[in-house]
């Protein structure tokens, strides 16, 4: 990168600035501050971590869908994910940093992802739930950050949510199906959603007065919402659908509020919430595990590409 005399950087701040007021995109070709940068590369990698980790939990289900149907599914969401993840190391590239440095970050744990992808799915009722709570959640957040102020994250945002809908259809349809099932289905669906609900909760982050790097984000426009807001959002949505499917949220403090016209929710485990963040979560091991597994058995791949595109490179330097 160029170095800026003072004069010229405090120009080029000034602009970035008003671009930002302005509700216009910072580009990749636009000068930005360091820091924006740098929290966009934080920001949008771990939501590419959390796509490819994301894929596990539910990929574990494959196998075991209980009809082709379902099979087809499940395995078209998993492949979508993949596809979000690999969008979104696209879009964090365009920050000027490097795939493998990011996947090397996951790897070694220095980079965070979602909370949500550390618990486990025991039953088929979960892939429902997810689809419907998770990705419901997601839905949320994502149609938020749909807005953001930096295009190429912007973008794909639009386009993974249009996705996210599908995924969320998918699993609400299997959640009211399993609650109108057997009394073996209604109490396999109810038991998912008493384990989901509040790890959904915690997936928009901690609440505004803990959240460190939620001042700079709303300031800089890449936040549209804070990370409390969302998640109040997601609870007025996802109320009435409970009661719509028939389940019940594990929550005895649910209360609507007429004035706020709110649903009120009762306090979050905050405490879990911090130990699953810093790696102690049910199955935090075993994810990275699955990862570093891959990730060192795709070596061949990574190989054999890099030597066909070094061919190529010599192929067209000889004609
Ligand atoms: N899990 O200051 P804040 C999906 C960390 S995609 C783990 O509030 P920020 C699709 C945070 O990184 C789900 N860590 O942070 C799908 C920070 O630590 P750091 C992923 C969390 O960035 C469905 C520290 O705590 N979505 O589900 C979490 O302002 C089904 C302090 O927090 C996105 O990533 C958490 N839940 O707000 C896939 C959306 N929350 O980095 C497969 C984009 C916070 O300073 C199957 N990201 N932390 O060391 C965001 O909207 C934001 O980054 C938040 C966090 C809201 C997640």
């Amino acid at each position: 990168m160029t170095e800026l005399t003072l004069e010229e950087s405090s120009e080029k701040r000034e602009l970035f600035e008003k671009q930002i007021q302005a509700g216009e995109k910072i580009e990749p070709k636009d000068w930005m501050p360091e820091r924006f940068r740098k929290q966009l590369i934080r920001m949008i990698s771990q939501h590419a971590h959390s796509e490819i980790v994301g894929m596990l939990p539910e990929g574990n289900w494959i196998t075991r869908a209980p009809n082709f149907r379902r099979k087809k599914t499940l395995l078209a969401k998993v492949q979508d994910e993949a596809g979000h993840g690999l969008y979104l190391y696209c879009a964090t590239e365009t920050l000027g940093i490097d795939r493998s440095e990011l996947v090397e970050q996951l790897l070694t744990g220095k980079a965070k992802y979602s909370s949500i992808f550390n618990y486990p799915t025991l039953s088929w009722a979960d892939i429902g739930v997810i689809g419907w709570l998770v990705d419901g959640a997601a839905i949320v957040n994502q149609t938020s950050l749909a807005k953001t102020s930096y295009g190429p994250y912007s973008r794909a945002m639009v386009r993974i949510c249009k996705e996210e809908n599908f995924h969320k259809k998918q699993g609400y349809e299997i959640v009211t199906g399993l609650a109108k099932g057997t009394p073996e289905q209604r109490d396999m669906v109810q038991d998912s959603v008493n384990r989901w609900w509040w790890p959904s909760l915690m997936m928009f982050g901690p609440s505004d007065k803990d959240s460190p790097n939620s001042k700079e984000l709303l300031a800089w426009g890449v936040k549209r919402r804070s990370n409390d807001e969302l998640r109040q959002r997601f609870v007025n949505l996802t109320v009435p659908q409970a009661k719509a499917a028939g389940v019940t949220l594990p929550d005895p403090e649910l209360r609507y509020n007429e004035e706020t016209q709110d649903w009120e929710f009762g306090p979050i485990n905050w405490e879990e919430f911090w130990q699953v963040v810093s790696g102690n979560g049910p199955c935090n091991r075993e994810r990275m595990k699955a990862r570093q597994d891959a990730h060192s058995s795709g070596a061949w791949v990574r190989e054999a590409a890099e030597a066909y595109a070094e061919k190529q490179q010599r192929k067209r330097a000889a004609a």
